[in-house]
């Protein structure tokens, strides 16, 4: 269950936050875990699937510590996330983003994957957990509310993704929040102003019909795989034909985030 108000946030807005989301015990865990996995992975951080200058990423992180399958199975986040792709969906990816202090660059707006909603209705939805506070001035995202209800993507809308847009909307928030969002909305994380990083994980999510930005069974290890049951590993989906169907193939799994 989940209240009436972040039911219609999401629907109407394409977001909402929640606040004091991640136990602060928990939180600790992933900070220094994710730490830990920046040191070990040094310039190879993220080159699973993409680096990117001014911020450090990490990829696959269902595979690189016990606490990360704390977060992503959560029923608390995916009452959330049911509102925006319905009842059957999947964990498409789970990340890190570390913007780097004084990186002076946006994101473009984008959605992620690039994804448009189809005749079945919307098909992605990722949700920001902040690991440190996000303030206006440290490299918060920016979220253009509605424009998940649009249909269009922001390359084919605006002249400059990089400009500051009338309608923006900057997410932040003590860390411990995380902001679930309906991934067709236009957003993109802003430039860091501030002398400290700025740490958040990405729980992305996919419909159940559509590609894993990540594909779990190929990039999980095997003996991680065969300790996993119940819930989480449906939502990984291990056992599912479909989704090796649509996910094996590395060309569908391009975009952001
Ligand atoms: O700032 C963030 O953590 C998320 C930014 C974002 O939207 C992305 O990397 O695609």
């Amino acid at each position: 269950m989940i209240a009436s108000d972040a039911r219609e946030q999401l629907d109407e807005l394409g977001y909402v936050v929640l606040e004091h989301f991640i136990d602060p015990e928990l939180l600790n865990g992933l900070k220094s875990r994710i730490k830990e996995l920046f040191e070990i992975e040094g310039d190879q951080a993220g080159a699973e699937f993409r680096q990117e200058e001014g911020s450090g990423r990490l990829a696959n992180l269902v595979n690189k510590g016990d606490v990360f399958l704390e977060t992503f199975g959560d029923p608390r986040l995916l009452d959330h996330v049911r509102v925006v792709l319905g009842d059957r969906f999947k964990l498409s990816s789970l990340n890190a983003r570390n913007v780097n202090p004084r990186w002076d660059q946006p994101q473009p707006l984008h959605a992620d994957m690039g994804a448009i909603p189809d005749d079945s209705g919307y098909w992605v939805c990722n949700s920001v957990w902040m690991l440190d506070d996000f303030t206006k001035s440290n490299g918060p995202i920016r979220i253009i509310p509605g424009t998940h209800k649009l249909g269009k993507l922001p390359q084919d809308e605006l002249d400059d993704l990089l400009a500051s847009h009338p309608d923006e909307v900057l997410l932040t928030g003590k860390a411990g929040t995380v902001v679930v969002m309906n991934a067709h909305a236009w957003h993109g994380g802003l430039p860091n102003q501030t002398d400290k990083s700025r740490l958040a994980m990405h729980a992305f999510y996919a419909r159940y019909d559509k590609p894993q930005q990540q594909y779990q069974k190929e990039l999980l290890d095997q003996e991680l795989q065969d300790s996993l049951s119940g819930d989480l590993r449906e939502l990984l989906t291990l056992d599912d034909p479909l989704n090796d169907q649509v996910s094996r193939n590395p060309e569908t799994r391009s975009g952001f985030l």
